[in-house]
């Protein structure tokens, strides 16, 4: 896959590609990360991008040229379609589906804004897609290209080391994940749940799954209105609930 990415950052947004699985997938050739950087496609003696908004108001907003003349040179780079996106507070929020598409396709364009925005006409004519990675504020959207890239890159078939990791991940499965537990069996007075170590294995899926259901029904309610649950996980749930009520359960005791 390929992805170019259209910033005023260009050697922030390559950094996601020096570690870890993204690394990994670029060295193996699955993805490839080309930045571009705007100013480059300027032609006055300032190398201006941003300029005063009309109708006034606070900060700067990016100029359609430069960023329309980097969208159409990365667009023209590669023969296979491509689909642009914009990221922006404005946008759809991402999801594990959208993702799962874009994997599923040759090549991306990700366009970033800075200051206040874009200048509105190069959304109208260039971008495919608007789509935000949460509400909270940040910056601008390098960060959010870099999630998405991260995103993308370890569902490229070869990028992980197993592929169940990528099935079994949170937001496929449509639960929040069990709690995790490795060597000691004992860490500061804290043991590791007994059914864990005992090595029944039908008694572990059951409590992985009710503590999937559990915790989803403390911190991610919404997620269980969408899940398709089965009798034996709305027992399963109902014991968790029971045991939560009865203050024997501590799981997502954090934070709550
Ligand atoms: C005053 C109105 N703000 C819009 C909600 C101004 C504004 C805030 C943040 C304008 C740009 C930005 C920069 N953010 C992004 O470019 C961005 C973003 C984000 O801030 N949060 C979550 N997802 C994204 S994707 C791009």
């Amino acid at each position: 896959m390929r992805i170019d990415v259209v910033t005023l950052f260009p050697d922030f947004v390559k950094q996601v590609t020096r570690w870890g699985i993204t690394a990994r997938a670029a060295e193996q050739g699955l993805l490839e990360l080309v930045a571009w950087n705007p100013r480059l496609f300027t032609s006055d003696r300032h190398r201006t991008v941003d300029d005063r908004p009309y109708g006034g108001g606070p900060g700067m907003v990016i100029k359609a040229e430069p960023l329309q003349a980097a969208i159409r040179t990365a667009r023209a780079a590669d023969p296979r379609p491509v689909t642009v996106v914009y990221l922006s507070p404005q946008g759809r929020p991402l999801d594990q589906a959208r993702v799962a598409r874009y994997a599923a396709g040759a090549r991306l364009v990700l366009l970033c804004g800075r200051y206040e925005g874009i200048d509105e006409r190069v959304v109208e004519a260039e971008v495919d897609e608007e789509v935000s990675i949460g509400d909270y504020v940040l910056s601008g959207g390098e960060l959010p290209a870099m999630v998405l890239v991260d995103a993308v890159a370890r569902l490229l078939p070869g990028a992980l080391g197993d592929a169940r990791s990528a099935r079994e991940d949170s937001f496929v499965t449509g639960l929040l994940d069990y709690p995790h537990y490795t060597r000691p069996e004992s860490v500061e007075g804290r043991a590791v749940p007994k059914v864990l170590v005992g090595g029944d294995h039908r008694a572990i899926a059951r409590w992985q799954r009710k503590q999937a259901l559990g915790r989803s029904w403390l911190r991610r309610p919404e997620l269980l209105d969408r899940a398709r649950l089965d009798a034996e996980d709305r027992r399963l749930l109902e014991e968790f609930v029971e045991e939560y009520r009865n203050g024997c359960s501590d799981s997502g005791a954090a934070e709550s």
